[in-house]
């Protein structure tokens, strides 16, 4: 055997032996490095005869590119094995159970405000979000509550320091402001909810300062007050997962619509601590609502000859105070881990119209 294919099949074997990369890394260098055993041959070629290296030449360099190609075939097998090992050890069983004990659970109010906008966007409402902080004019002038009106004094506001350009900003007394936003960007048709956080000076046992409403608002060339009772309807079935609700109206005032109408949903509450809807002798206030005034579609960019709307509001906490009988809204905000964990909801119980409200 000639020194050169004795030196191929000692570095073919070596490099078969190597267990790790680095240990091809030192059978590299010791080869094609530059002082390594192959690049020694190839320099000797420049002191050879012409015919020498004719003779020379091609063994030499294949024995260069038999060595380069035998160390990247087998750095990638090397590198294959190494993910193979990792792999291996990062195996995850998607099979297993989950932990037997919930870490933590879904709040009443989620879990309502998940179960409402499940129900709106159902019947075709698309769901609206705005700031916590609001500035005055849609928290109350575009809502035909101007400065200094007594219905200001009704909603017990949060008032922020006044900016340097005279505007002011408060922490918003219901959702409408959303609604306001929504006109302002959006031309008719319109039918939005907008549940979320909104804020009055009050504290008692069933009022926080900071508290849950939502708010549907529908604006089209034929929108009625019959339309409204029926969405209020359908709303009420839904959510309360009954075949059939009643709804009574009361005349109500509010500045932003004209007429004005309250609902109450007829209900039994003839045993104690328990309160069933559809049938009974009692009745239970539940939404205000109205015809918007035309006023605030003017002052919200719509035009009030051509366009009629309807809105309605209500208490998101107070729907999870009577769905799920929690007796007192001061606990909801205390973030106590007991009452967390006994009105809490599983996270894996999304509501949904097909798959039920609540389980
Ligand atoms: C309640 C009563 C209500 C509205 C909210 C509204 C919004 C716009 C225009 C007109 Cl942009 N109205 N919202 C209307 C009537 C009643 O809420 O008792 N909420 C807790």
């Amino acid at each position: 055997m000639s020194d050169i294919s004795k030196l191929e099949s000692d570095l073919l074997a070596a490099i078969a032996a190597a267990k790790d990369e680095a240990a091809l890394e030192a059978i590299r260098v010791s080869a094609l490095g530059k002082k390594g055993s192959v690049s020694e041959l190839l320099k000797t070629l420049g002191g050879m005869s012409p015919d020498a290296r004719k003779a020379q030449g091609p063994i030499i360099n294949a024995l260069r590119d038999t060595v380069a190609e035998a160390i990247a075939t087998k750095k990638a097998a090397l590198a294959d094995a190494a993910l193979d090992a990792r792999l291996a050890t990062e195996r995850v069983d998607v099979t297993l159970p989950i932990r037997p004990v919930p870490q933590g659970t879904i709040h009443p109010v989620s879990q309502v405000l998940d179960e409402v906008t499940a129900i709106f966007a159902d019947l075709g409402f698309a769901i609206a979000e705005g700031p916590d902080i609001e500035f005055d004019d849609y928290n109350f002038t575009k809502l035909n509550i101007p400065p200094d009106h007594p219905a200001r004094q009704m909603h017990d506001t949060f008032y922020m320091a006044k900016q340097k350009d005279g505007s002011s900003h408060v922490l918003r007394t219901h959702t409408s402001p959303v609604q306001v936003r929504t006109m302002l960007k959006q031309k008719p048709p319109i039918r939005i909810i907008s549940p979320g956080r909104t804020y009055r000076v009050d504290s008692d046992a069933t009022h926080s300062p900071m508290f849950h409403q939502y708010e549907g608002l529908v604006v089209d060339e034929g929108s009625t007050l019959a339309n409204l009772k029926w969405v209020l309807e359908e709303f009420y079935k839904a959510f309360f997962e009954v075949d059939s609700v009643e709804l009574r109206a009361r005349p109500s005032f509010f500045p932003f619509t004209e007429p004005s109408v309250e609902w109450d949903l007829r209900c039994d509450r003839s045993v104690p601590g328990k309160i069933t809807f559809g049938t009974g002798n009692d009745w239970l206030e539940l939404a205000g609502s109205g015809m918007v005034n035309p006023r605030v579609l003017d002052m919200c960019g719509i035009d009030s000859t051509k366009y009629q709307g309807f809105a309605f509001g209500g208490g998101l906490d107070r729907l999870a105070m009577l769905k799920y009988g929690i007796p007192d809204i001061r606990p909801f905000f205390e973030s106590d881990l007991r009452w967390l964990r006994h009105y809490g909801f599983s996270a894996f119980d999304l509501p949904t119209l097909d798959g039920g409200l609540s389980r």
